[in-house]
């Protein structure tokens, strides 16, 4: 299986994330992707090849085009408005508030989030066009005909919405549906994101289209990240209706109910008649996982690999979350020694 990577990644290295009351250095860092890198070569992977830059093509059909337009900018305004530190929103248009970006930087942070952990810096919007560049290179290699690829993609993108960013997530990396696929006509593709936290950005993006299916299994919202979306009665809407599946799972959720789960939403995918399943694979799953709360070991990523691969569609697997702890880049192995089985 072909890996997607660049060290262009590296742009993205926060100093602070507001954690606790305090800005602590972030979970989502290089070393995430440094780790996993050397484990999926340890593991026999050798194809590692770097993406091809991409122009805003995709993302522009994805984002809209005044949301982009922030994210190239906020750093340098930022920066010209005189801030010190990383940029950090303060004021969010709550409710009843009015929903307009203003002119002011400090008003345009908060407008654009749905969610203040996430500074933005410098490198940040390189980075994440970096992490897109995977994504595409990935989801091209499976429509030259690949049976599946990896796209190491740091940040990662599924909390980032139509024209919101938050959760580590600035440009959305999941949805890339092979162009062979999309110049059928027909083409339907599935998105099964099975990081721990809800993909409420790809959800967003998606909620509105029939020819794309999106099934997430998450920490129920009512105690896990963010909280606000990824109920199970959200089932998308107009030709989507029916395309939206969530299941929100309590914490400790261990292997057996978790795979449950998704033989679930592989049946549905299927019921779909998708052409071709994009996994956004988090793997803060782990039981040893620091900000997360289900209970998967690493011999299950290989059952879950396993699993994917009896989807019988190409694969394109894009890196979401995972922190903290060395197996990150086992777990991730494990799932494309699973896939390539
Ligand atoms: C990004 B990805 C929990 C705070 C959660 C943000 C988590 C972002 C996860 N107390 N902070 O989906 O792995
Ligand atoms: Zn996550």
């Amino acid at each position: 299986m072909r890996i997607f990577y660049t060290e262009d990644h590296k742009l993205r290295d926060a100093r602070t994330e507001l954690f606790g009351g305090e800005l602590v250095a972030p979970f989502e860092a290089p070393f995430r992707a440094e780790w996993i890198l050397a484990a999926v070569k340890e593991a026999g992977f050798a194809d590692v090849v770097a993406p091809t830059r991409h122009g805003l093509e995709t993302a522009s059909k994805l984002h809209a085009p005044d949301y982009l337009e922030f994210l190239e900018t906020a750093w340098a305004r930022w920066v010209a408005d005189g801030y010190r530190g990383e940029a950090i929103p303060t004021c969010f248009p709550a409710r009843r508030m009015r929903q307009h970006p203003p002119a002011d930087i400090d008003g345009a942070l908060g407008y654009y989030a749905f969610a203040a952990e996430t500074s933005i810096t410098e490198g940040t919007y390189a980075a994440a066009r970096a992490a897109m560049d995977c994504a595409l290179s990935a989801a091209e290699h499976v429509s030259a005909g690949a049976s599946a690829a990896f796209a190491l993609c740091r940040p990662p993108g599924h909390h980032a919405a139509i024209d919101l960013y938050g959760g580590f997530s600035f440009l959305n990396n999941a949805p890339r549906p092979p162009p062979r696929a999309r110049g059928l006509g027909a083409a339907r593709v599935a998105v099964l994101d099975v990081d721990f936290h809800h993909g409420n950005g790809t959800q967003d993006i998606f909620y509105g289209r029939g020819d794309v299916y999106f099934a997430s299994l998450h920490g129920d919202p009512v105690d896990a990240f963010p909280y606000f979306l990824g109920f199970a009665d959200e089932e998308g809407a107009g030709e989507g209706l029916g395309s939206t599946k969530n299941y929100p799972l309590p914490r400790g959720t261990a292997f057996a109910a978790w795979s449950a789960a998704m033989d679930d939403a592989l049946h549905r995918i299927a019921t779909f008649g998708a052409e071709a399943l994009v996994v956004s694979l988090g793997v803060d799953t782990f039981e040893r996982d620091p900000i997360s709360s289900f209970k998967l070991k690493s011999e299950d990523y290989l059952r879950m690999g396993e699993r994917l691969k009896q989807a019988g569609l190409p694969i394109v697997v894009c890196m979401e979350g995972g922190y903290g702890v060395p197996e990150i880049g086992l777990n991730v192995a494990n799932v494309l020694k699973g896939i390539s089985a």
